[in-house]
Formats: C-alpha cells, structure tokens, sequence
C-alpha cells in the first residue's frame, strides 16, 4: 500500500489531495521534516515523501504527483496523452513547484535568508517575499480568468498542487483579495469532498 508522509499545511497537500481522488486506500503519516527518524528516510529533511511497497522512499511533489497520475490512469488526473496536454501539464507543475513555492520560502522562512537575528530584519526580508508572490500569483490569477482548472477544462494533478499553494496566500497580509481567480479557484475546490477530507485529516482549516 501507498505510504505519504506529509506534515501538514505543506505542499504534501498536494499528493494527498490527489490520493483522495484516487480512492484507493493509502496510509498516512505525520512528521517533522526535520525530525532525526524522519531524516534516515529522507536525508533532505523535506516532504512530502512517498513509499509505494518496495519502492524505496521517494520525494520531490511534482515526481510523486506524476507517479500517482501514472499508476492510477482510471482517475485520469494526468495528461490526456496529447503532446500539447503533456507540455501544459509539465509546465504548470514547474511554474508551481519551481517559482511558486520558492517565492514563499522567504515568507515562511525569513531566518535562513538573513544572517541578523533582528525581528525588524526578518519582518523586512518577509516583506520582500511578497513582490515575489505577488508576480506568480498575478501570472496564475490572470491565467484562470473563466477557467476553473489549470490544464484542459477538467481536473488534474496540477489543481491539487495549485490549491494547496493558493491555501498558502491566506497567510499574505491581504489574503486572496488581489486575486479574483484564485479566490474563486480556491473556494470552488476548497468545496471538494476529497479536499475536505485531506484537510480534516490534516487538521488544517481555510
Ligand atoms: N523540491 C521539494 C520541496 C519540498 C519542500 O520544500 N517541502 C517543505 C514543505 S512545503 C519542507 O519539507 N520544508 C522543510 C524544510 O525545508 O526544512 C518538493 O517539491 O518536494
């Protein structure tokens, strides 16, 4: 059986999220990334992490999103096997795992970017991080104008990694409120029932 370690409210959302739509059975286990046990599993001290039986641990979102994609075909959360749907479903993982989520680690990790200690300092390279939130959610806000999914007009794995960066901007000082389209994207799946789930399981709410 399929094992995601995930701690909550992290981009281990995702995955999980995209098990739930499976509907497969699965297990589920909370860590700490930085946690000694966590770290001989996975020395990069990072989730999510997956084990599939005798897969060997495996990481990196975007890889394990795609592997779920690939096993699971019936659920159809992958591409449609058309050369463009290919394109648009790699690019808009790399534009969520490679400029979305780094645009949040100032944000949420303010201490690894500034070698004074200060909280004024901290404050100030947090602050900076929003310019750089605020360009990719501007480019994915004005992507989603009218449309209620990332690639073609029906759910896939890129929904699930998107929604659970777009959770994130609830954290931003004026939450979604610039972005119209994110707001609604997020509303409509945060009404999804495998959502919902993931989050009561995770203990995470908005
Ligand atoms: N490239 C990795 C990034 C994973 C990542 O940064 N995960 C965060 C949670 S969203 C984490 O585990 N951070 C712990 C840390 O950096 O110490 C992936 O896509 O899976």
């Amino acid at each position: 059986m399929i094992k995601l370690f995930y701690a909550p409210g992290t981009c281990a959302l995702a995955p999980h999220i995209v098990l739930e739509w499976i509907g497969e059975p699965y297990d589920l286990q909370k860590v700490k990334p930085s946690d000694p046990d966590y770290l001989q599993l996975n020395p990069l001290g990072q989730v999510p992490a997956l084990i599939d039986g005798d897969s060997g641990v495996m990481n990196q979102a975007d890889a394990l999103l795609k592997y779920l994609a690939h096993k699971y075909p019936d659920a159809k959360l992958g591409d449609d096997g058309t050369l463009q749907d290919v394109y648009e479903l790699d690019r808009w993982l790399a534009f969520l795992t490679g400029d979305v989520h780094p645009a949040f680690f100032p944000f949420f990790a303010p201490q690894r970017y500034a070698i004074d200690e200060r909280k004024e300092t901290q404050q100030a390279v947090k602050e900076k991080s929003y310019k750089l939130i605020d360009r990719v959610f501007k480019h994915l806000d004005a992507y989603l104008d009218g449309k209620e999914h990332l690639v073609g007009n029906r759910r896939t794995i890129a929904d699930a990694y998107a929604f659970a960066m777009i959770r994130w901007g609830n954290a931003l000082p004026d939450r979604l409120a610039d972005y119209p389209n994110l707001s609604r994207f997020y509303q409509i799946l945060r009404e999804d029932e495998g959502v919902q789930r993931t989050m009561t399981q995770q203990g995470i709410d908005q």
